[in-house]
């Protein structure tokens, strides 16, 4: 089975996405996520100029060898341009062995591990009491996992804080702002050190012990700081501290996780199974963050799980609305078939979104399931997609009081 086409799909229906769509001489078609949010041009040269031309004549059906060839012949290694692209080509390989096969790609991963994936949305508020009404918002939507983000007194701008759509037609917080030049904003670790804790306190006392909690420091604390707010949420027994500090210092978590039993999450930004290695082996962290769109597809994704599954490390696999339906069903299908499963990120996509990519996976009491079409189950509307032109957008970046750059 030859690929006889390879088309790179930029959209832009509520935020930008790239997909790569392969043909082979039978006529399947497989979808893949390329997107890089802020950096999405990137991808769209890397695969157009560099990897298409080589696609073209391969046997669709060795999935392993054309992610090696891709990977080595590159020379230039990892990062999250050369993953993300190395990612769509494996996606939609998946996605066609699928369809060749008439079953699910869960199947062909070995099959279903358990019945459902289960997700967490993302609640937030500026006060306790929006947060609260967000909590049962997104309970009364069917999550039974939460995160909880929080606005600090003092700070005007915080990650993770949505800014409600009033057309309804976006859930997410869009971090990513349209226009040409990245928005300023403000930061303060202490003021936020002082004041999580009680927010986690408050909502202990509103919602019970039993609800699952989850928190994303999203990289902005010292070692020791992290330490200091994972042995100060202790009492509240979250069921992870996201990305406490920044995370291409590893060494950091030794610290941390010396002082906390606050389970640890960490790797959205890692790119490849090298990134997770040492974390892994010396358990630092309980939870792998990786995205198949950032982290080469579903090929490397099911390796890093393998390895974790040795030391008790699970998944809870990066799902925000960056990465595309074609990105969050390649990893359902991985979460299912895995049996070190342990939850997974859903922010759902807008409605224009929805219409740009029809899925069939689904979303009932608190849990994904990647449906039972052959492939991956997400089909691409090119007509309906090409009503959405790409928008130049960047994600926002921190400022300190004394006008200090801090990570965002
Ligand atoms: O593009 C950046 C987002 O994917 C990131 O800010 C979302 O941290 C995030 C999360 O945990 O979903
Ligand atoms: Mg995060």
């Amino acid at each position: 089975m030859e690929i006889v086409a390879a088309d790179v799909i930029v959209t832009s229906p509520n935020r930008n996405f790239v997909t790569l769509k392969i043909t082979t001489d039978d006529g399947l078609t497989g979808l893949g996520d390329a997107t890089l949010n802020g950096r999405e041009l990137a991808v769209v040269s890397y695969l157009r100029d560099h990897v298409v031309p080589l696609l073209i004549g391969r046997d669709a059906h060795r999935i392993e060898d054309t992610w090696q060839f891709l990977y080595r012949s590159a020379y230039w290694r990892r990062g999250p341009v050369t993953m993300a692209a190395i990612a769509a080509v494996d996606m939609a390989l998946w996605d066609i062995k699928g369809k060749a096969a008439g079953m699910p790609v869960y199947q062909l991963l070995g099959g279903a591990s358990r019945n459902g994936l289960m997700a967490y949305g993302h609640a937030s508020g500026k006060s306790l009491p929006e947060l609260f009404d967000s909590i049962r918002d997104h309970q009364e939507q069917g999550y039974r996992s939460i995160r909880v983000q929080t606005g600090v007194p003092g700070l005007t701008a915080i990650y993770g804080i949505a800014a409600q759509s009033t057309s309804g037609e976006r859930y997410d917080h869009e971090p990513a702002q349209r226009g040409g030049y990245p928005t300023e904003e403000d930061w303060d670790t202490r003021a936020y050190l002082r004041h999580v804790p009680t927010v986690f306190e408050a909502v202990r006392n509103e919602f019970g012990p039993e609800l699952p909690l989850l928190h994303d420091g999203h990289h902005r604390m010292t070692p020791i700081q992290a330490a200091t707010l994972g042995k100060s949420l202790e009492p509240y027994d979250l069921f992870w501290l996201e990305d406490c500090t920044p995370a291409e210092n590893q060494e950091a978590l030794r610290l941390v996780r010396q002082h906390t039993t606050t389970p640890l999450a960490i790797g959205e930004i890692f790119n490849t199974v090298w990134d997770f290695q040492s974390l892994i082996k010396e358990q630092l962290i309980d939870y792998v963050r990786a995205a198949s769109t950032h982290f080469g597809g579903i090929t490397p994704l099911r390796k890093v799980m393998d390895y974790a599954a040795q030391y008790q490390v699970k998944s809870g696999f990066h799902g925000p609305t960056d990465v595309s339906p074609v990105g969050l069903a390649a990893q359902m299908h991985v979460g299912l078939a895995i049996h070190n499963f342990g939850i997974q990120e859903y922010m759902k996509h807008g409605a224009h979104t929805n219409r740009v990519f029809q899925q069939s996976f689904t979303f009932e009491d608190g849990y994904l399931h990647p449906g039972d079409r052959p492939g991956l189950g997400v089909d691409l509307d090119v007509d309906e997609a090409g009503k959405y032109p790409y928008e130049v957008a960047y994600l926002p970046y921190n400022r300190l009081a004394d006008g200090t750059v801090h990570d965002w």
